[in-house]
């Protein structure tokens, strides 16, 4: 009897020091200290031994046991507790842990601009109209003075579907949609997805454009002048200079480009506006006569200005950034950051 109570004693502490989880503690606790456990087992025989034996074996035999519990006691809080490396997190669940929060999404640096400068235009009354980025030769050229085999043609890079059939290579071609089918006055801009083939650092072979127009009774290039400084001021948050410089585009008489003191280095000269101190931002101009009389508007009557810019280019000068590509190759690490 007292050889049992030792070996049991014994074995109690060798599995307990094997034990490494709840269901392990579990199965110890069964057969050690349960009903018809191994300690069960050991007080019964005390029933069979002698009367004066049993007063001291008794005493041993509750001491093992007591012994025992106390083991059992403090592996559990072990467990619990989690000191015992692996232990108890794998086999419960913490319900008063705070849940894993999904990481959020984010608007696209392009789609952002995008949305910042169509609300700024909306904000001085334009409309917002979208049309099919598969055209018609009409539209895209035709109607906006660009006749077949005008030098203008070259400039555009044309991704051809079939003859007359094309990818827009500019969002003007809604407006000549537009004027076609309304009458002046008229507010409007075409925001979307233009394509040229064409593809190096500062080209994409698919980008954003806005293209917008005015048309009314006397308007002239002050008006064209006050809405694109309202833009530019609105757009990088800060009184700019801005530069018209002439330039020629086939659907506007006369033609200008618009640069505005570099934002980076406040027009001192640096690397991202090649040390001219001014940034290109848009093309701009006095609608042509020739586009009213395609559309069937009278010139003697109205007049009009027209504009148009490229949202890459906009973001990029915006966040200082030298290659467009950056915008389209789905790297989180760039993407994450606007
Ligand atoms: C530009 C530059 C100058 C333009 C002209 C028209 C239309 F259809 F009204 F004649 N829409 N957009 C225009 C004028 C676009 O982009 C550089």
């Amino acid at each position: 009897m007292e050889q049992k109570l030792n070996t049991l004693q014994t074995e109690a502490h060798t599995q307990l020091s094997t034990v490494e989880n709840n269901a392990q503690l579990e199965d110890f606790r069964i057969r050690f200290l349960g009903r018809k456990g191994l300690c069960s087992t050991v007080m019964k025989e005390l029933g069979s031994v002698s009367d004066k034996e049993r007063p001291r074996l008794g005493q041993m035999a509750n001491r093992v046991k007591n012994e025992i519990e106390a083991l059992y006691d403090e592996k559990r809080q072990a467990l619990l507790s989690g000191l015992n490396g692996s232990s108890i997190q794998e086999d419960t669940i913490d319900l008063s842990l705070p849940g894993r929060k999904p990481e959020k999404g984010r608007l696209h640096p392009v789609t952002q601009i995008m949305n910042e400068v169509c609300s700024i235009f909306e904000n001085l009354g334009f409309a917002v109209a979208e049309g099919p980025d598969v055209e018609h030769d009409h539209y895209n050229f035709e109607a906006l003075n660009i006749p077949a085999h005008h030098p203008a043609r070259d400039m555009h890079d044309t991704f051809y579907i079939s003859d007359s059939i094309l990818l827009r290579t500019h969002t003007s071609p809604m407006q000549a949609r537009i004027m076609e089918a309304r009458q002046p006055p008229l507010r409007v801009i075409a925001p979307g997805k233009v394509y040229r083939c064409d593809s190096d650092i500062t080209h994409t072979p698919m980008f954003h454009q806005v293209e917008g127009f005015l048309v009314d009774k006397n308007i002239s290039f002050a008006d064209l002048k006050g809405v694109l400084t309202v833009f530019t001021e609105k757009m990088f948050d800060q009184k700019l200079e801005l530069r018209f410089r002439p330039s020629f585009f086939p659907f506007t008489e006369p033609s200008a480009e618009v640069d505005i003191a570099c934002v980076i280095c406040e027009g001192k000269g640096c690397r991202v506006c090649k040390r001219t101190g001014w940034l290109e931002i848009l093309g701009s101009g006095m609608i042509d006569p020739e586009v009213f009389k395609k559309v069937g508007y009278d010139p003697e009557i109205y007049s009009g200005f027209a504009f148009g810019l490229g949202i890459e280019r906009i973001a990029m000068l915006k966040y200082g950034i030298d290659d467009i590509r950056l915008y389209y190759e789905n790297d989180l690490r760039f993407l994450s950051q606007f």
